[in-house]
């Protein structure tokens, strides 16, 4: 039993709660991914379509059956339109995200919510230079509104561009727009997509792949970055930040509220109702010492960072959270929340609460969520998890007593205080050879994947070798609860990157935020790229997603490369039925947009991978 655990995760905590969730006979997503064995060779190859009722098809990888669907779709054009589909799924994801933030940030500025307001105007004051709509003689409110009307506009634009891509090196953008890759609006190109994809439109594999490439920076640089820009604006920019990580963070004698999900908007809410006094005073009358909100996957990343609530855990964490017994409610929005929580809730005393208008789940109470109200429902919701505390069973709580210190919050601009106020420091550090280039490993867990093996893994090596590691989404998560995001871990650290480590008290690897964050990595890449004088595909950097499994990790990873960063992959997209597809993303890109993917399994040699690709930059650059 206590084997099985240690295949499926490294990390200790989660290792403790696999086995309570076997005793428990509770099934997790480790057992459900057993049960699907063998998984379906079509789907793993990306050669199945059901895009009319035509079909479906599926084409014999091995050329002795069909070679064509009924419509005469070969394997190119199916990879291809399938891959077009999870761009445009997860591009939407993000960029909904985003456009939720505007909506709010705009009703903000009409007094419609009365329970957001700016917190960061001089972030919003630059924004406002950037969109070219600021002036002296408006107030705070009517700039805000004149943003969140032009940035609203960005999703429904038919002509382009938008403004954030302009941020990206002139080179880079010169290259999108002769390759008519410069995207219009956002929700046109996530549209022309699902219109694309079609029975009987766009049958050029090439030619679906660019528009791909086209969504995918509509996201990075559109509805991702608007997210990110916009939530700093209303929740503030995050600076570096102290805290603890993986599920020790649970309190056995306090109202743990796990708050899980995506968007701030709701998160922020939750952490501000929880300290209110008359909550508080409920909860000691009930026995409990405290009200202890904490948070997972990327509701967890965005709470850390401004304000240093504990994080419990990453994303295959979210069943075992539920198996310590420990948890009141778990208050989830949108993304990455496994629809298999409301069965394991049931057995146990937790509430699920979905709170989204779009997201509801089995076995959730659903709480659903205002703007206009949204302290008010915040309070109700933490009201009924203080309620819920009564209901917890003693016996059957399991919080294992592992937690790590963490540090994160590394905003771009908090990057430039660290460095003194510009970003000279780190351009030196890189001409000199001191950190030898630029890791961003980002993206999910993947239970194909040992839990958190292939992020750690990859990013002690990376480090070890001298390049700085810039980390979102759950590997941060990972890297957090492994103790990589400490000034200390500077130790595992090369010489040169140690030195300059110590120098500033950073850790060796920087925490920029959440899945829509990676705008921060991209808005870097643009500042390093500009200082160097050269376009992002010559910097030495690369990205990695050693365990990604969705459809935002799918837009991500083609918008870094779209960008001009080589990208590594832990594990296999389902492009392999096509030989010219594969063959396009990591190979033929690299004509194209100057980077490309590969595909490795195996961290240590990926991060080979990457270091070899910042070693020959380094060589072009003549540093
Ligand atoms: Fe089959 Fe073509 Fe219809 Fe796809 S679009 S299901 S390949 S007939
Ligand atoms: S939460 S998209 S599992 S990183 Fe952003 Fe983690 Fe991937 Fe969700």
């Amino acid at each position: 039993m206590v084997k099985e655990a240690r295949e499926r995760s490294v990390d200790p905590a989660s290792q403790e709660m696999l086995a309570v969730a076997k005793q428990e006979g509770l099934e997790t997503a480790w057992d459900r991914l057993d049960k699907q064995q063998p998984q379906c060779g079509f789907g793993e190859l990306g050669i199945c379509c059901r895009n009319c009722n035509m079909g479906p098809c599926r084409i014999d990888p091995f050329g002795e059956g069909a070679t064509r669907g009924v419509c005469g779709a070969d394997a190119d054009i199916i990879v291809a339109r399938n891959i077009l589909r999870m761009i445009a799924a997860g591009a939407a994801a993000h960029s909904d995200h985003g456009r939720d933030v505007a909506i709010v940030f705009k009703e903000m500025a009409q007094g419609k919510a009365p329970s957001y307001s700016i917190k960061d105007s001089a972030k919003m004051q630059r924004l406002a230079e950037e969109y070219g709509i600021a002036g002296d003689w408006q107030k705070e409110e009517e700039i805000a509104l004149n943003l969140a009307e032009a940035i609203l506009a960005e999703f429904g634009k038919q002509e382009g561009p938008i403004r954030f891509t302009r941020r990206a090196p002139a080179k880079r953008v010169e290259l999108w727009r002769n390759l008519g890759i410069d995207p219009r609006g956002v929700d046109r190109e996530i549209v022309e997509c699902m219109h694309r994809t079609h029975i009987g439109v766009d049958n050029d594999y090439v030619h679906l792949l660019l528009h791909g490439l086209r969504t995918s920076i509509s996201d990075g640089w559109g509805g991702s970055m608007i997210a990110t820009e916009l939530q700093d604006v209303l929740f503030g920019t995050p600076k570096p930040v102290r805290g603890e990580a993986n599920l020790g963070v649970l309190k056995g004698d306090e109202i743990n509220i796990v708050v899980h999900g995506h968007e701030p908007i709701l998160s922020e809410m939750i952490v501000a109702a929880a300290s209110d006094p008359e909550l508080e005073e409920r909860a000691k009358q009930l026995g409990a010492a405290g009200i202890n909100v904490v948070g997972m996957c990327c509701t967890g990343n965005e709470l850390m960072m401004r304000h240093g609530v504990p994080l419990a855990g990453n994303f295959l964490q979210q069943e075992l959270a539920i198996a310590t017994g420990a948890i009141e409610a778990m208050v989830v929005d949108v993304q990455c929340i496994m629809p298999s929580l409301g069965g394991i809730a049931s057995c146990y005393h937790t509430l699920l609460i979905s709170t989204s208008p779009k997201a509801k789940f089995p076995g959730a109470t659903h709480m659903e969520f205002s703007e206009q109200e949204a302290l008010g429902v915040a309070r109700k919701i933490v009201g009924a998890a203080v309620e819920n505390y009564v209901k917890r069973n003693p016996m059957r709580v399991n919080i294992p007593e592992i937690k790590s210190e963490c540090m994160m919050g590394f905003s771009v601009e908090s990057i430039v205080e660290a460095l003194g106020g510009s970003l000279d420091p780190l351009l030196d550090a890189i001409k000199g050879g001191a950190i030898r280039g630029i890791g961003a490993v980002v993206g999910c867990n993947n239970p194909k994947v040992k839990h958190d093996y292939g992020h750690i893994n990859l990013v002690k090596e990376l480090i070890k070798n001298d390049i700085l590691v810039v980390s979102t989404g759950c590997n941060a998560q990972a890297c957090a609860k492994a103790g990589l995001l400490l000034p200390e871990a500077a130790r595992l650290a090369g010489d040169g990157l140690r030195g300059v480590c110590e120098a500033l008290g950073v850790p060796p690897v920087l925490h920029m935020g959440s899945c829509v964050d990676i705008s921060r990595i991209l808005v870097a890449c643009a500042a390093i790229a500009n200082g160097l004088g050269v376009d992002i595909s010559d910097l030495p950097a690369a990205g990695a997603a050693p365990e990604w499994m969705s459809e935002k990790a799918v837009s991500i990873g083609v918008y870094v490369v779209a960008s001009g960063v080589y990208t590594v992959l832990g594990t296999v997209p389902p492009v392999l039925g096509s030989r010219n597809v594969t063959e396009l993303l990591t190979k033929g890109a690299k004509d194209v947009v100057g980077a490309c993917f590969a595909v490795e399994p195996d961290p240590i040699k990926g991060s080979r991978l990457m270091i070899d690709h910042i070693e020959s930059q380094r060589r072009k650059l003549g540093i």
